[in-house]
């Protein structure tokens, strides 16, 4: 068990508006999903996806209506989760492909850096997407990859190198692909084809699905991707394989590390394209492979809560689980997303949804649970996923470094569901775009919102001068812009915005 105690509870009053003379250190488990929709959860109010596992973490916990990730896009927000830093602070935390170097300079502290100097045991299990290697010198796949997880906090590490539907299509274990055969060496481009495999373009009869011509390289299992490999045949994954194979790392992490407190940042993937649940899931939800992908999701997340049940160590474990950015239909393949959501709203109330600057690009499912410590309930505080690094450090009794993590607030009350009070502001990151939420209302300045509909349709709602101020309370939908009728309210927003991002 863990037995570490926070004896000097003048440093934790300093951390933490908690007081709490003497606390255990919970383990931490941050599950982060990919695409997965605030409407995509039964307890956010979907019909068509049952996930009776988060449902009841949602029951036990908290479960937040107003948290935010940092961007609608997964490098963003990541970059954001882990540093306490607004990504639109560093110009390379944009989509990354999969041979881009490390984005995150190891001299910033990340949580898993932050917990480990506390005593904390720091693994990540599943999407990566930050770079690995150095921007001089591009990676050479079949040697040590660094820097990466590793030189960011993480003791352990198995994770993909950037996402489903890019190369390289391996598992990088402790920096090393893992089941790699020296003699057939891994290579990856972006640019040109190298090696002679098949690809999307030249063999598209031997794909399970169709793919736009940005994801029609090379083919791997059956799928094509974006950018081109060649070698590491037998490192290489099986996509309805990858949920299972993620699940079991993440469970053999916390059974050895059950007696010590430890942080996992268990980042799965399954409703990020190409979908491909396992057959088991096939048919689960009603909405083809996109509500089947966010039902096996879920079914792996009551596995970890089994075994943490199991290991008996459910009471001394935090558990947060958020999303890295909205919900998308089509995404570059064409599983049947778009056909067969029927009335589902993926996003729930709010507009848009993956790459936008409107709500559901960035409002997320945000769920909190510590068993005999946190009170059931709801919270409608704003928080963003920047504050977990400042809210866990508190909680676990760590310092961040001096001037380090600057975006992110101590708001561990907030977790902890013993205060409402959240942000009085924070910034949602669009593709093109920054836009402002301060108390209800949310400005979005004039440019254009860029969001994805239907089939292969980037949309651009265009805002014209002064930007579009909304209502929230009222307006989920984003559609009475009331900048006309309160000018002062635009002002203050624009210029609350503008002291973040600039003009
Ligand atoms: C986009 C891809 C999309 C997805 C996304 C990253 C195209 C046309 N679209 O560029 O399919 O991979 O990047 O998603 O290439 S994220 O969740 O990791 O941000
Ligand atoms: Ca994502």
């Amino acid at each position: 068990m863990n037995t570490f105690k926070l004896l000097f509870a003048g440093a934790l009053l300093s951390a933490s508006s908690v007081f709490v003379s003497a606390i255990e250190k919970p383990n931490i488990i941050v599950i982060y999903a990919d695409d997965v929709g605030y409407g995509d959860l039964g307890c956010y109010g979907a019909e068509a996806i049952d996930t009776p596992n988060l449902d009841s973490l949602a029951k036990r916990g908290i479960r937040f209506t107003s948290a935010y990730a940092s961007a609608s896009t997964c490098t963003p927000s990541r970059y954001s989760l882990l540093t306490g830093e607004y990504a639109f602070r560093n110009k390379n935390a944009k989509i990354l492909p999969g041979n881009a170097p490390l984005i995150i300079d190891p001299d910033k502290p990340t949580i898993a850096s932050v917990l480990k100097e506390n005593g904390y045991r720091t693994g990540l299990v599943g999407k990566w997407h930050l770079g690995l290697g150095l921007p001089t010198d591009p990676v050479d796949w079949n040697q040590e990859i660094e820097p990466g997880p590793k030189q960011l906090g993480f003791e352990y590490s198995y994770h993909m190198a950037a996402t489903g539907d890019r190369v390289p299509t391996v598992f990088i274990e402790d920096g090393r692909i893992a089941n790699l055969d020296p003699k057939d060496p891994v290579s990856v481009s972006y640019q040109t084809m190298v090696g002679d495999e098949p690809t999307g373009i030249s063999h598209p009869h031997l794909l399970k699905s169709q793919a736009d011509e940005q994801h029609a390289k090379t083919i791997v299992d059956g799928t094509s991707r974006i950018g081109y490999m060649t070698g590491g045949q037998s490192a290489r994954w099986t996509d309805e394989e990858m949920p299972d194979e993620f699940l079991g790392k993440a469970i053999s992490f916390i059974e050895e590390n059950k007696d010590e407190p430890f942080f996992l940042y268990y980042a799965v993937h399954e409703n990020h394209v190409p979908r491909i649940p396992h057959p088991r899931f096939r048919g689960s939800s009603g909405l083809g492979v996109r509500g089947d992908a966010v039902v096996q999701m879920d079914w792996g997340i009551g596995r970890i809560m089994e075994t943490l049940q199991e290991l008996k160590i459910a009471k001394n474990t935090l558990i947060i689980f958020s999303s890295d950015n909205g919900p998308v239909l089509y995404d570059g393949y064409y599983d049947g997303a778009v056909e067969m959501n029927g009335d589902h709203k993926p996003a729930g109330p709010w507009r848009g949804g993956k790459y936008s600057a409107w709500e559901g690009g960035t409002r997320m499912p945000f769920i909190v649970s510590w068993p005999g410590t946190i009170k059931a309930g709801l919270s409608d505080a704003l928080i963003s996923q920047v504050d977990l690094i400042a809210s866990l450090a508190a909680i676990a009794g760590a310092e961040i470094p001096e001037g380090k993590s600057l975006d992110s607030q101590n708001l561990s009350s907030v977790l902890l569901g013993k205060s409402e009070r959240g942000r009085d502001s924070l910034i949602q990151q669009g593709v093109n775009m920054e836009a402002i939420r301060k108390g209800n209302w949310k400005y979005v300045p004039p440019g254009e919102v860029r969001n994805r509909r239907g089939i292969g349709i980037f949309e651009s709602d265009k805002i014209s001068a002064p930007g579009a101020l909304y209502y929230l309370p009222e307006d989920p939908m984003e559609l009475n812009n009331l900048a006309w009728m309160y000018p002062a309210k635009v002002k203050e927003l624009r210029s609350a915005l503008e002291k973040e991002v600039g003009p």
